[in-house]
């Protein structure tokens, strides 16, 4: 059977084999399949959230350059994330003691629990506090505590639309620490970028330093996606530690050099990146 997501005029189909899980919750369907070439998919709404056989780059983007262009990041705040791949990359840096999650939905974390063990792997870490509500809430009930924040949201439209406006954007600065570092799923330049002159606009609004790196992801559409990256403190473009060989060891995307490199945009999409 061939599954495709078809959205914004545009599809990507994959062939798969069994499906293991389908839920329809109070916020979105969750359907979960063994496929053919890219192991276990999960779907939210029709829209791909993750393939075993690419999840690592954009997982270890969404996580690392956050937390390599933070100087000594102790509280990090995971928004939406509830298939767990971006604390799997957090539980792998020593320095955070504090790694808050909070996910709207509590079938996502635990279906995902169930079906697909290599992402449900980053709740096991002892540091990880789970706060099931809406994230939009959650960041307005902290005030200068988190140095990096990250927003793995889904598509605007769904339980995310709230993640991607300029209210939110207010509220989870007042939550970060001076110097803090926010990144956010930031959509692909081609499919959506309507979406990512929004976001690029409401946070350069209120950072002085942005960027928006590209993420090869073969499984979601386009190819591509993009992960913002901002901050009062520094420029986020270059990382300020270069990862520590116990934890290179364990990436297969991210390096220095592609932290440096990533947040080149081709010419066209200058305009989305600088807009306010
Ligand atoms: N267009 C799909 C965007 C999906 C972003 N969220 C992925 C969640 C993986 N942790």
């Amino acid at each position: 059977m061939w599954v495709t997501e078809a959205a914004d005029g545009f599809g990507l189909t994959v062939e798969t084999t069994r499906q293991l899980c389908h839920k329809v919750t109070p916020y979105q369907t969750i359907d979960i399949y063994d496929t053919v070439k890219v192991g276990k998919m999960m779907l939210l709404d029709g829209i791909i959230q993750f393939t075993e056989y690419d999840e690592f780059a954009y997982q270890e983007m969404m996580a690392h350059l956050p937390l390599l262009a933070h100087p000594a990041p102790r509280r990090v705040l995971v928004i939406g994330g509830g298939d767990g791949g971006v604390l799997r990359e957090i539980a792998k840096h020593p320095e955070p003691v504090v790694i808050d999650i909070c996910e709207i939905d509590r079938e996502v974390i635990d279906s995902v629990r169930e079906f697909v063990p290599s992402m449900a792997c980053g709740f096991d870490d002892p540091r990880v506090t789970v706060h099931i509500g809406d994230g939009s809430e959650f960041v307005r009930t902290r005030e200068s505590w988190y140095d990096v924040v990250i927003v793995d949201s889904t598509d605007p439209g769904g339980p995310g639309e709230a993640l991607f406006n300029a209210a939110f954007y207010a509220d989870l600065k007042r939550a970060m620490t001076p110097g803090g570092v926010v990144a956010s799923q930031a959509e692909s330049i081609y499919l959506l970028p309507d979406i990512v002159r929004r976001l690029c606009a409401i946070t350069n609004q209120l950072f002085r330093y942005g960027g928006y790196a590209t993420v090869l992801v073969p499984t979601y559409p386009t190819g591509t996606i993009g992960v913002r990256v901002a901050s009062d403190g520094r420029d986020v473009t270059v990382p300020v530690r270069e990862p520590s060989p116990e934890l290179a060891a364990q990436l297969r995307y991210y390096t220095g050099a592609i932290h440096r490199s990533a947040f080149a945009v081709p010419k066209f999409a200058e305009p989305l990146i600088a807009a306010r």
